[in-house]
């Protein structure tokens, strides 16, 4: 099996931000302690995102962080990305899996344990847990409960990352859980100081996660 590292996973998108500023975020966090980064792009086309893919994969290549793209399998592959998260609408596991090969990493988002059990068995090297707090970074039918999370980390050996309204201020409340760490969106994204704040969260990553 892959290892992945999850320990702070930043998840992002280039909306409303010129390029110029997003990739300054980006690096920032790379400096600071990002260790996987998610691109996310519900809105460009296929040609749009994948050159954006391009670009932001030179910036993770120096930082020896893996690029993940959320969806998009083919994009993945035409940029030469590290790897996919789907989620349960998305492209099944198991055929995401086939498409990427052995090497590349897939992610899935579980919000059950019964889904993470079977994205485990398709193929997942990792698994997405959330939306864990309220947030207006994506529409959440219901957030998922603490004991939840702990279920879905106890039933699964590959690791699992904590998502959805994470920050500084309520990550500690993901100890115990048995998370191998936290991925957020707007902690970072929206900080007016990028750099701190991937540093902090990653420092109070590393004081619960498991390795
Ligand atoms: N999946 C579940 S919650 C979420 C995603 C992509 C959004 C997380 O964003 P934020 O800003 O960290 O709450
Ligand atoms: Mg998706």
């Amino acid at each position: 099996m892959k290892s992945v590292d999850v320990s702070l996973y930043l998840v992002t998108n280039s909306d409303g931000c010129d390029e110029k500023r997003f990739l300054s975020i980006l690096e920032a966090a790379l400096q600071n302690g990002v260790t996987l980064v998610q691109l996310r792009e519900k809105e460009k086309t296929s040609e749009e995102y994948y050159t954006l893919a391009v670009a932001v994969k030179k910036i993770t290549d120096y930082y020896g962080v893996p690029l993940i793209l959320d969806d998009r399998a083919d994009i993945a592959l035409a940029a030469d990305a590290a790897g996919v998260h789907v989620g349960q609408q998305d492209l099944p596991a198991a055929k995401v899996r086939q498409l990427l090969g052995p090497n590349r990493i897939l992610g899935v988002s579980a919000k059950t344990v019964e889904q993470a059990i079977a994205a485990e068995s398709q193929g997942a090297d990792y698994l997405g847990t959330g939306a864990m707090f309220p947030t207006t970074t994506k529409v959440i039918t219901q957030p998922t409960s603490y004991d939840t999370l702990k279920a879905i980390c106890k039933a699964v050996t590959i690791p699992v990352v904590a998502i959805g309204g994470i920050n500084e201020s309520n990550i500690l409340q993901m100890s115990g859980s048995g998370v191998h760490g936290v991925a957020v969106v707007s902690a970072i994204m929206r900080s007016s100081e990028p750099g701190t704040a991937a540093k902090r969260l990653r420092e109070l990553s590393d004081t619960f996660r498991v390795r």
